[in-house]
């Protein structure tokens, strides 16, 4: 395969972008390699600049539901641009894409839109802070809530794959506030509200999707719920990765256990920058300019991000059959992954939700971070070179989740697993 185009692109791309990237997993530092530039996408297709096509198991981490492309969302966008880019001021769009997200949520009473994940949880954490007066936050190892300071302590996503789990530049005085426990572990979290009467939330990926996909027990999540009632603190479900993913409501749809709080980021914008977080009345209300805390942002709520959001989110729920035919595809995948490398003799653990899907090269389950960090990234990195080069794009980290698109048919995942058992049996 010829990526001469896409070696060059990187050559220039690092003279004057930091590692050539604006995100740094993209740099395919854990897997080797040059990072693919790319010219377009297609349906359940990627291109590259060299002209080679990949069958697209990234989806742009998650947001793109129909795959690339698609006529309605296109066609929603086109239409909101012809009407001015930005404003900096109201439009019905967003109370219209409000109501959808507020209807479909129990937990959910109103929803503020921001540009980003990040964003989402930073000011959810701030809402949680101020609604409850505590200062201490407690997260997970291995989960990851985007790049806020407090929150980049033992994160996944790129944080794990570069081994930087907590960063630099982020002052101690910040992150002592933050309360580590252990994923899946209650007795972990018990003892942070034992060492701490000053908790203002949980907060948890519900099915975490940033140290690879390792879904969080409902059990374990009703713990985390009484936990959080029995000390005045909220729980926050971060759905930035599941939302929308791996049901119509996310975790929401698949466990009984709900939050005071869920934030959501780049798939409720249909490919678009968007994040959101929202919870019930009371705490939502304390929101300025309702109430005291501080958030804001010009972009936020921007007229074509939310356009695309609602083009995406009407046709998801036009579609009754698309988590199921979601959830067969995954599981599909998934096991013919592990058979063919079964066959070789290699280790798969594999996990979906919906149209989520994850595979560690880990001879056992995979139920915390420590689990996933004992994964074979050597292993991992061997097969996504040589999967590229059978036109195949994966996630570019063990510590990432793979995603379907509607685009993606059941053929392609017949294939995908054919190439796959050739993989395995050239780099066992
Ligand atoms: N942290 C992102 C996925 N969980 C990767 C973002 C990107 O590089 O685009």
């Amino acid at each position: 395969m010829n990526t001469e185009k896409s070696k060059q692109a990187f050559l220039d791309a690092q003279k004057v972008i930091p590692g050539g990237v604006d995100s740094p997993v993209r740099a395919f530092k854990s897997v080797g390699g040059t990072p693919l530039f790319i010219q377009k996408g297609e349906g359940a297709y990627l291109v590259d600049i060299d002209g080679n096509r990949y069958v697209d198991f990234v989806q742009s981490w998650g947001p793109l539901i129909f795959g690339h492309c698609d006529s309605d969302i296109e066609a929603a966008v086109i239409k909101a641009v012809k009407q001015g880019l930005s404003f900096g001021a109201p439009t019905q769009v967003e109370t219209l894409l409000a109501r959808e997200i507020c209807d479909l949520f129990e937990a959910i009473d109103k929803i503020r839109f921001v540009s980003s994940g990040t964003e989402a949880v930073m000011s959810a954490i701030r809402l949680a802070r101020g609604f409850t007066c505590k200062n201490d936050i407690v997260k997970f190892e291995g989960c990851y809530h985007g790049h806020s300071d407090s929150l980049l302590v033992q994160a996944g996503s790129g944080a794990i794959t570069f081994g930087t789990p907590s960063s630099p530049g982020v002052p101690a005085d910040l992150t002592k506030h933050t309360l580590l426990a252990k994923f899946n572990n209650l007795e972990s979290v018990q003892k942070c509200f034992e060492n701490s009467n000053d908790i203002a939330c949980v907060i948890i990926e519900p099915i975490a999707g940033n140290m690879g996909l390792v879904p969080a027990d409902e059990t374990f999540l009703q713990g985390l719920r009484d936990l959080c009632d029995a000390h005045g603190a909220l729980l926050i479900f971060d759905e930035v990765m599941s939302g929308f993913r791996a049901s119509l409501k996310g975790s929401q749809g698949l466990v009984s256990v709900v939050p005071d709080m869920i934030t959501f980021g780049k798939v409720i914008g249909g490919g678009m920058p968007v994040g959101a977080f929202g919870g019930r009345l009371e705490i939502m209300n304390q929101l300025s300019p309702d109430g005291p805390v501080y958030q804001a942002g010009t972009l936020s709520g921007n007229p074509v991000a939310m356009n695309a959001g609602l083009a995406s989110l009407t046709k998801i729920k036009s579609q009754k059959e698309l988590y199921r035919d979601f959830a067969s595809k995954s599981a599909r995948l998934t096991q013919g992954l592990q058979q063919a490398a079964k066959k070789h003799g290699i280790s798969l653990h594999v996990d979906s939700r919906g149209s989520m899907f994850g595979f560690f090269f880990n001879e056992n389950p995979v139920r915390d971070f420590d689990d996933a960090r004992r994964s074979d990234t050597d292993m991992f990195a061997r097969f996504h070179r040589a999967m590229l080069e059978e036109g195949y794009y994966f996630a570019c980290s063990q510590f990432e989740t793979g995603f379907i698109s509607e685009a993606i048919t059941l053929e392609m995942i017949e294939e995908t697993i054919v190439a796959a058992d050739r993989v395995f049996g050239a780099i066992k």
